[in-house]
C-alpha cells in the first residue's frame, strides 16, 4: 500500500507528502492553499501565474516555479520527488510534466480527488451529487442546490461552476450536500469517488480537440456514474446516457432514473401536459405520479425553453433521490432565477426580441437555443474548438432570417452557411476593433429583423478571441442592442 493510499481523511498525517500543484488558476490556488494548511510539502509549478496569487504563496510559505522555468519537466520537480501531481483541469494529458509523472509512477489527481479524501473535515460530512453533460450543467446544479436547501438539506454548488470544491470542503460549518459540477477535463483525471447521485444531462460535440475525439469525450463523461450510491439520472431523449448507466459499476441498490420532456414511464421524471411529474419516488409508481410543478411555475425561472424544462426535470429527479418533498421542489422552482447570458431577454422593441444566449459556447447549446424560436437573426461565430458547425446550420436554416458572423476566424462559419443555407442573408463583421463588434452586429440586425423575429446571440463558439469571456460578450450585445433600439425609436 503506498503512502498516498493511507491519506483518506482530513485528519490523516499529510506532513510527509510531497505534492506538486500544476497550474495556478482557481483550482490550483485552492489546492496549494489546502495542502499548506495540511502541512504537506508543496511545490507549485505554473508557467502563467497571476502575480497576486504568487504573492499569497510567498505569504503562506509555498514554494513555486513560474515563467519559463516552469516549462517542460523542471529539474526542481524531478529533485523534489513528488508522490502526486495535482493538475489544473485545463492542462492536457500530453503535457510533458504529466507524461513524465505517468512514466515515473507519480499519481495524477485533480482538486476533486483531493477534496474527496478531505471530505470529513467537519463533523457534518456532505453527500456528493455530481452533474455533467455538454450543456445545462450550471443551471441544473443551481436548481438542485436550491431544491436541496429548500428541503432543509444544507447544500452548496461547487466545482466547474466556478467555486473550487476545496473551498466548499474547508467551510467551517460544513454542508449536508455538495452539488458538484464536473467538466470532462476534471472527469478525465478523476479517480474513485462515491457520489450519492449522479447525472449526465446530454452528450454532444465539445472540447474534441482536448480529448482527441468524440468517443474519448463520451467515455470520460460516463465515468461520473461509477460507484453511485442512490440514483444514476440519465436523459431518456439521449440514449447514449442510458447506455452509460447500464455499463457503469454502481453500488448495489442504486437506481437508474430517467428524465424526459415526454410522459414519464415508471422510474422516470417527466411531463404530463403542463405538469412536471415524478413516477420514480412513490409507492404505487405503476399507476400513479406525483405532481412536482407546473409549466407556469417553470416559466418564472426565465424564457421557457425545452432545455430549461429538461434541466428542471433532471434537478427534480436528483432532489427526489435525496427525499426532497414535492412541495419543496415546487417552491424552489418558483423562487429560482436563471443566471445572466442564458437565453436572457435583454431588449425588446417593435415586436423584435433581442436574446442573449452568450453561454451557448458550442453547437449543442446553440441548437437548444435555435430550437426555441421560429424566426431568427442569428449572431454566430468565435472560437470553434475543433467542432464542425455545419450540422447546426443545416438543421436550422429554414428559420434563419439572416446570419451575422462574428469572431476573428470566420471562414468555417461562412463556408457552412454558404454550403447549407445558401438562401440566407449573411453579414460578416470584419472590424479589427473588438470593442466595436457588437455595435456593428446591432446595426446590422436592426436592418434585418422585422416584427416577430428574434435577434439571437447564440454563437456556438467560445468568446475569448474577441471578448474577455462569454459574460463580456453577452453584456456587449445587450448594451449595443439597447443603444440601437434607443437610436431607432428616438
Ligand atoms: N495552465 C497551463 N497550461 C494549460 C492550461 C492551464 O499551464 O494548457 C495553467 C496556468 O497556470 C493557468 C492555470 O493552469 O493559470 C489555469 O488552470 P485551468 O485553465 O485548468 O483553470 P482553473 O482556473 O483552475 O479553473 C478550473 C476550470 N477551468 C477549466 O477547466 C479550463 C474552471 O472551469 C472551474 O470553474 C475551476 O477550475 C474550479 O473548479 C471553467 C471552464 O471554462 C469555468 N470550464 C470548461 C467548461 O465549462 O467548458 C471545462
Amino acid at each position: 500500500m503506498s503512502e498516498l493510499d493511507q491519506l483518506t481523511s482530513w485528519h490523516s498525517d499529510w506532513t510527509s507528502v510531497r505534492a506538486v500543484v500544476f497550474g495556478l488558476g482557481v483550482s490550483g490556488f485552492s489546492a496549494a492553499d489546502t495542502l499548506a494548511e495540511l502541512g504537506a510539502k508543496t511545490l507549485v509549478v505554473a508557467e502563467k501565474a497571476d502575480p497576486e496569487l504568487v504573492d499569497i504563496l510567498d505569504v503562506i510559505g509555498v514554494r513555486h516555479i513560474t515563467g519559463e522555468a516552469a516549462m517542460g519537466v523542471p529539474r526542481d520537480v524531478v529533485e523534489f520527488k513528488p508522490q502526486v501531481i495535482i493538475t489544473s483541469p485545463g492542462i492536457k494529458p500530453e503535457n510533458p510534466l504529466l507524461v513524465w509523472a505517468a512514466e515515473n509512477d507519480v499519481a495524477i489527481w485533480v482538486d476533486i480527488d483531493l477534496a474527496w479524501r478531505l471530505r470529513d473535515k467537519t463533523e457534518r460530512v456532505a453527500q456528493w451529487f455530481t452533474v455533467t453533460g455538454t450543456n445545462g450543467k450550471t443551471t441544473t446544479v443551481q436548481l438542485l442546490t436550491a431544491m436541496l436547501n429548500q428541503g432543509g438539506i444544507k447544500a452548496e454548488a461547487c466545482g466547474n461552476i466556478g467555486k473550487p470544491i476545496l473551498d466548499a470542503i474547508r467551510d467551517p460549518e460544513g454542508f449536508d450536500a455538495l452539488v458538484v459540477e464536473l467538466s470532462s477535463f476534471q472527469l478525465h483525471y478523476l479517480g474513485d469517488i462515491y457520489p450519492f447521485s449522479s447525472a449526465v444531462l446530454n452528450i454532444a460535440d465539445d472540447h474534441l480537440d482536448w480529448h482527441g475525439g468524440f468517443e474519448a469525450y463520451k467515455a470520460t463523461k460516463a465515468k461520473i456514474y461509477e460507484n453511485t450510491l442512490a440514483a444514476c439520472v440519465y436523459n431518456c431523449m439521449d440514449k447514449s446516457t442510458e447506455a452509460m448507466v447500464e455499463d457503469a459499476d454502481v453500488i448495489e441498490g442504486a437506481r437508474a432514473i430517467g428524465f424526459t420532456l415526454g410522459i414519464p414511464s415508471r422510474s422516470q421524471v417527466g411531463f404530463v401536459e403542463d405538469i412536471l411529474c415524478d413516477r420514480a419516488y412513490l409507492d404505487d409508481r405503476a399507476n400513479n405520479a406525483l405532481e412536482l410543478a407546473t409549466l407556469e411555475d417553470l416559466s418564472q425561472i426565465g424564457v421557457l425553453t425545452p432545455h430549461l424544462m429538461a434541466n428542471a426535470a433532471a434537478a427534480a429527479a436528483l432532489a427526489r433521490s435525496a427525499g426532497v418533498a414535492p412541495e419543496e421542489i415546487r417552491e424552489a422552482i418558483k423562487n429560482f432565477r436563471l443566471d445572466s447570458h442564458r437565453i436572457e431577454l435583454v431588449a425588446e422593441a417593435n415586436e423584435i426580441r433581442w436574446i442573449d444566449d452568450s453561454k451557448a459556447t458550442n453547437p449543442h447549446a446553440a441548437n437548444a437555443s435555435l430550437a426555441s424560436f421560429d424566426r431568427v437573426v442569428w449572431v454566430v461565430g468565435g472560437l470553434l474548438k475543433g467542432v464542425d458547425i455545419s450540422p447546426l446550420v443545416e438543421k436550422h436554416r429554414d428559420k434563419l432570417v439572416a446570419a451575422i458572423v462574428i469572431g476573428k476566424e470566420r471562414t468555417a462559419v461562412l463556408e457552412a452557411l454558404a454550403k447549407h443555407a445558401a438562401n440566407v442573408t449573411v453579414v460578416e463583421i470584419t472590424t479589427d476593433e473588438n470593442a466595436d463588434v457588437m455595435n456593428q452586429v446591432a446595426q446590422a440586425a436592426v436592418g434585418l429583423a422585422s416584427a416577430g423575429d428574434v435577434v439571437l446571440l447564440a454563437p456556438a463558439a467560445a468568446s475569448m478571441d474577441q471578448f474577455v469571456d462569454y459574460a463580456d460578450r453577452g453584456t456587449s450585445f445587450a448594451v449595443a442592442a439597447r443603444a440601437v433600439i434607443g437610436a431607432t425609436n428616438g
